[in-house]
């Protein structure tokens, strides 16, 4: 680009008052008082306030600036003046103007004031993205990736990339895509699981984000058809050290949102995150006590519905952990309790009544594998690829798969995930 920016918005402060700048960016609002008009213009970084006097800029300028919609794409000149009314504190006197692209009027309000109502922002869903909500909610989610990426580093985890093209079930349930893989069907992969246990015969410690999919029936605010899941495994691991490494790694996230995002959260509307650690773990078995005592039913040895959750986070706030779950809700992997079979060493973590990570220590004996695949009602022989790492030292292991978005609805106080999910996939919404 021949323009060369000089400054970003924030660096439009008191500081550099008298300063010439060169800006680059969208016009964000314009407003006309009189002999006086005034711009937004908004960058990567923010806002920043422009202003053009009619009866010193020149005709040309003026003609320009009247001209210009809403969300075209600007270059910008002008001096740094202090003005005690604009954000900032100062302002940009404009001395020229070069759009570099225009704009039609926006389809949706991007300023704010009247909010379009959730499938209308979504088809819209790049202009919507430039909303100060959407910003601040994905700007949540990068401090929560890096957050998680230099825990698990740190943690002497190595990254790994597993495919998504698939030729079994993972999770033995019937949710999965099929696609056409050449002249066979194969599927598209619903979890890392089969995958990361493997891996850590060869490299103890992995960690996978990336996609997942799930032909999900259900339409919820919390279930989308393709989802980011952060998938963390270890060798010489079980529950107990998974769930104290969770611990350590939702303090870490929230130690950084609560560094580095004071803004985000303010235009969120929420107050920074006092969270005492260890999170809270309480047992299955304990859960339906407290279910029997609130005369709530719910299936026995079963998964815990939404109605039951609901009835348990009156008691619990917070993320927390359900813990030594019945071994038959399980999928296959996980291992059952030694002298008490009929729970598993795993665990969901949860903020309030929504999930955010299921985990567990894995069996890792084939015989004991085999034999649980078959009481799931599963076909060993379907797994035979998986089966066969087993023969060649497959050492004790346990991890756990966290939702991304599930954590994000946490972090920013969403309760419907297509809010946290940039291009959100369910049963009705395949586009943008
Ligand atoms: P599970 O199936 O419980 O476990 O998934 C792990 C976490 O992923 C998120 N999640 C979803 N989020 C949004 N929409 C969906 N349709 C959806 N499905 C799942 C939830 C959930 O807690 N292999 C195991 C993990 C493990 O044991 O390591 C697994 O996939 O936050």
């Amino acid at each position: 680009m021949e323009i060369k920016r000089t400054h970003l918005a924030a660096e439009i402060t008191p500081k550099i008052e008298g300063s010439e700048v060169v800006l680059l960016g969208w016009l964000h609002e314009k407003r006309d008082l009189g002999g006086l008009r005034f711009l937004l213009l908004r960058d990567r970084s923010g806002l920043v306030q422009v202003v053009a006097n009619k009866k010193t800029a020149q005709p040309d300028l003026w003609e320009a600036l009247s001209s210009i919609k809403r969300e075209s794409v600007l270059a910008l000149g002008g001096v740094v003046k202090s003005s005690p009314q604009a954000p900032r504190g100062v302002e940009v006197r404009v001395k020229w103007v070069k759009p570099l692209i225009s704009s039609e009027d926006p389809p949706i309000d991007i300023v704010g004031k009247t909010q379009a109502d959730l499938d209308t922002r979504l088809d819209y869903r790049i202009i919507d993205l430039r909303r100060s909500e959407p910003q601040a909610i994905f700007k949540l989610q990068n401090t929560i990736t890096s957050a998680i990426r230099s825990f698990l580093y740190d943690n002497g985890f190595i990254e790994v990339f597993t495919p998504k093209i698939i030729s079994t079930a993972t999770e033995g349930g019937a949710s999965l895509f099929s696609v056409f893989y050449y002249d066979r069907l194969a599927y598209l992969s619903q979890s890392p699981q089969l995958y990361k246990e493997a891996l850590t015969s060869a490299f103890e410690r992995v960690f996978e984000i990336g996609p997942a999919f799930r032909a999900e029936e259900s339409d919820t605010l919390r279930h989308l058809s393709e989802i980011t899941m952060v998938d963390v495994e270890g060798a010489f691991m079980d529950y107990n050290d998974v769930m104290g490494l969770l611990d350590g790694l939702i303090k870490k996230i929230i130690m950084n949102v609560n560094q580095n995002n004071a803004d985000e959260l303010k235009a969120l509307g929420r107050d920074k995150f006092t969270i005492n650690f260890p999170l809270p773990r309480i047992t299955y078995d304990q859960v339906t006590s407290i279910l029997d005592e609130k005369g709530i039913s719910y299936e026995k040895e079963g998964d815990l519905g939404t109605v039951e959750l609901k009835a348990l986070s009156e008691e619990l706030k917070g993320f927390y952990f359900i813990t030594d779950w019945p071994t038959k809700a399980r999928p296959f992997y996980a291992m059952p309790i030694k002298g008490k079979e009929d729970r598993c060493e795993s665990f969901d973590l949860m903020y309030g009544w929504i999930e955010l990570a299921s985990g567990a220590t894995r069996i890792n004996d084939e015989s004991i594998l085999r034999t649980r695949m078959t009481s799931q009602g599963l076909n060993p022989d379907a797994f035979k690829t998986h089966l066969k790492w087993f023969k060649y030292g497959m050492p004790p292991h346990a991890g756990f798969g966290l939702g991304l978005a599930r954590l994000l609805m946490a972090v920013s106080g969403k309760d419907n995930i297509r809010e946290v999910v940039m291009f959100p996939r369910d049963k009705r919404r395949l586009e943008p």
